[in-house]
């Protein structure tokens, strides 16, 4: 099991950082599988001051002093630029760090937990499931705007927070020891699933082939754009604020939109149960890609190319993921009952199978959109 949520004492958290206002109470908070997250609600001279504070999953993330470097380079970079456009609302199109009190990112505490604390983003709000075609428009806009900016970060490249985060061929060879070592015994129970994923190799490792040749460029990418990694404004929907920022670092402007396609495109959650009910909204896919184009103006025409098989891909990718979670003890991912990492698999690959039926109509949709795209901007770069 991942390590459970313990009573972490948040307004004892609360007091290494430079909040500048008084602790109220705090409750966990959002969906998120990897950290824990509170909302914190504290007193400013009498008004309310909400802050969000996360201890990292240090499990996960090995070396939170280099992820917090990442994660300051990157705000700050996106709060200059936001306040040099003049941007009228600059504070909450990023997220900011709170200082801890001996001005680092981060905080450890007692136990050895790193800590860290945001202003919570208001009025906005993630979604694990959009409700509308204009929400997908959007979420996709800021995930192109992000790498965008992300794109003008000068300085040394950013810290490989999790190596190979993204190379689909290693999360294969990785369910395979899980295969090997079974140290729950599951494997047994799981042929159907592992064979669905053995079948798939050749797919593994197009992407990062491609970017070994030179064929697709490397660049900072945000690694992990589930769709309720995107706040949007609460009333108007408009994207507000990219956030979970701990795996912005080089990578595939690709596996960025195919996990917007994962996330947003199935007509089910991402643990859905009920297989026969998997579907794609190919008209959410459509709002997505004219989304994304409308703002990653950078994308050449061999990432163009494979827009609609990222969506496949990483399906596949977080399929394996959760399989080889599942096969080794439920270490990696939260999960809310015991068969939960063997149900997303499950979901997740009925859905890479639902792609597959429609690949056709998604590269139709994407030819569209590019046409449409093309006759109102400049062509792309080749
Ligand atoms: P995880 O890595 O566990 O997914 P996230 O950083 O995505 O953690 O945070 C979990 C949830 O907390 C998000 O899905 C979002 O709902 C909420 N959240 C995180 N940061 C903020 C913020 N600054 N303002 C408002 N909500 C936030
Ligand atoms: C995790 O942290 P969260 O919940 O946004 C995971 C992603 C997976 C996703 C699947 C650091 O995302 O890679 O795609 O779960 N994040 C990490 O829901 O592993
Ligand atoms: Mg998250």
């Amino acid at each position: 099991m991942p390590t459970p949520r313990t009573n972490h004492n948040i307004e004892k958290v609360a007091e290494m950082f430079d909040i500048r206002a008084d602790f109220m109470e705090s409750r966990p908070y959002g969906n998120g599988h990897i950290n824990d997250t509170y909302l914190a609600r504290c007193d400013q001279a009498g008004l309310q001051t909400r802050f969000i504070v996360q201890r990292i999953n240090h499990h996960v993330f090995k070396d939170p002093v280099s992820l917090m470097e990442n994660v300051s380079r990157v705000t700050e970079h996106a709060l200059e630029t936001l306040l040099a456009q003049n941007h009228r609302e600059a504070h909450r199109r990023t997220l900011t760090c709170i200082p801890a009190l001996d001005d680092k990112p981060y905080a450890v505490d007692e136990d050895g937990n790193y800590w860290r604390v945001y202003p919570f983003i208001e009025r906005a709000r993630g979604y694990d499931e959009l409700t509308c075609n204009k929400q997908a428009y959007q979420a996709a806009r800021a995930f192109g705007r992000f790498q965008n900016l992300a794109a003008s970060l000068g300085g040394s490249r950013l810290h490989e927070t999790i190596p190979d985060f993204h190379n689909t061929a290693k999360r294969l060879e990785a369910l395979e020891q899980a295969i090997a070592d079974d140290p729950e015994g599951r494997a047994k129970n799981v042929q159907a699933e592992i064979d669905f994923a053995r079948a798939r190799a050749d797919d593994c490792p197009v992407i990062v082939d491609k970017i070994a040749k030179g064929e697709i460029p490397e660049r900072i990418t945000h690694n992990d754009t589930k769709i309720n990694n995107v706040l949007l404004d609460e009333v108007t929907s408009a994207a507000i604020c990219v956030i979970d920022l701990d795996t912005t670092m080089p990578g595939s402007a690709l596996y960025d939109f195919g996990d917007m396609v994962r996330s947003c495109c199935p007509t089910t959650p991402e643990d859905e149960t009920n297989l026969a009910a998997i579907d794609i909204q190919l008209d959410r896919f459509e709002a997505l890609v004219k989304g994304y184009l409308s703002a990653a103006h950078f994308l050449k025409a061999a990432e163009i190319e494979l827009l609609t098989f990222s969506g496949k891909l990483i399906t596949l990718e977080c399929g394996m993921r959760f399989l080889t979670d599942y096969l080794q003890g439920d270490h990696y991912f939260k999960i809310h009952h015991p068969e939960h990492n063997l149900e997303r698999t499950r979901s997740q690959f009925t859905f890479v199978r639902v792609i597959e039926e429609h690949l056709s109509q998604m590269d139709g949709i994407v030819e569209k959109c590019i046409d449409s795209h093309l006759k109102a901007r400049p062509t792309p770069g080749h």
